[in-house]
């Protein structure tokens, strides 16, 4: 029994960082994000009753303990639900850098429930395969849906729902990686590390609900500039309310900081283009394609910058012929 899904990392433009239930992984805060589409992860599950336990493969390697343990957990999460599904051998691939704030887990995990979700005689619907997707990957959700994206609080659950088909606003992405290295501290940790020590946590999860609605807005009337605002406000709080932890997190190098001005500097002098930044020291650049091979080439000067990646918009997680 096989199956396979791609999946494509997505990028938040209004940011989730937080949780309400660390143990269901809750997130404190919604978020809308877009799903790109030239960075790609392959997810092969093959299910084997002579197997023993589960296992994972990562780009060609047998994975760690911990990517492995967090894999199974999500196994398990489906077995609860449809028992019976015998032990399975995971073989994932990412044509871009694993653990480099490049969203692998987003995009890693909604390929991998896509692919289970394939074996099932009676699939899951999207809201139950997007709430167990979220408890392996609070992100994961988004890069079940293409083009512009919300995952809504609902409760003590969440939603996923498309905003923006790709095609309606056909946005492209300059994303400037400024070093390959792995994070030193991991989302998840440091999100922890936020909500118990930071003084502006309370300010930061209240001040989202606005966010989202000016960002809804935007995208519901294609208004870049409006989108650019509260984009950057929106990742600026986010690194905002992480720098003033106990240990504050600095997820940027001094090229960083180098991109985020000069994408401000190009705006300025007319090109529709604004940044976000994850937990990491990469800059990811939204831009009207008017504007793309203007940024790209104006962040590949910037020295320190060691590699330019484009993209357009994708689609969401789906199988694919095994
Ligand atoms: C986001 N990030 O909205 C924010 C902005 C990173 C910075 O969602 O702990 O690795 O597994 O739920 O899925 C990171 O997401 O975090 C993230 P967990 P995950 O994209």
């Amino acid at each position: 029994m096989d199956t396979r899904a791609v999946a494509h990392p997505n990028i938040a433009l209004v940011k989730y960082w937080g949780k309400s239930d660390v143990e269901r992984n809750l997130p404190a805060v919604g978020s809308i994000s877009i799903t790109l589409d030239t960075l790609v992860t392959t997810t092969r599950v093959s299910f084997d009753a002579g197997l023993d336990h589960d296992e994972l493969i990562l780009d060609g390697r047998r994975a760690s303990d911990e990517r492995t343990a967090r894999v199974r957990f999500c196994l398990d999460l489906f077995r609860r639900i449809r028992s019976g599904l015998p032990p399975a051998v995971v073989e994932s691939a990412n044509t871009f850098p694993t653990a480099a704030g490049l969203a692998s887990s987003a995009s890693g995990f909604a390929a991998l429930v896509t692919a289970i979700n394939a074996v099932l005689e009676a699939p899951l619907e999207l809201d139950e395969l997007a709430e167990i997707a979220r408890r392996c990957s609070g992100s994961s959700p988004r890069s079940l849906l293409g083009g512009f994206v919300e995952l809504a609080l609902d409760g003590d659950a969440t939603t996923v729902r498309p905003l923006l088909d790709r095609q309606d606003w056909p946005l492209e992405v300059v994303i400037a990686v400024t070093s390959t290295a792995a994070k030193k501290v991991g989302s998840t940790d440091g999100m922890e590390l936020t909500r118990t020590t930071s003084p502006f946590y309370e300010s930061w999860v209240s001040s989202s609900p606005d966010d989202l609605a000016v960002a809804r807005s935007a995208v519901a009337v294609r208004d870049f500039e409006a989108l650019a605002m509260v984009a950057e406000a929106s990742c600026l709080r986010m690194h905002a309310v992480a720098m003033a932890a106990r240990p504050g997190l600095v997820y940027w190098n001094g090229t960083t900081v180098e991109c985020l001005h000069r994408v401000r500097d190009l705006r300025s002098e007319g090109s529709p283009v604004f940044f976000t930044i994850d937990a990491g020291p990469q800059v990811k650049a939204i831009c009207d394609p008017d504007s793309t091979d203007l940024v790209a080439a104006e962040l590949a000067a910037i020295p320190g910058v060691v590699e330019i990646v484009r993209c357009g918009l994708g689609d969401g997680a789906r199988t694919v012929e095994a």
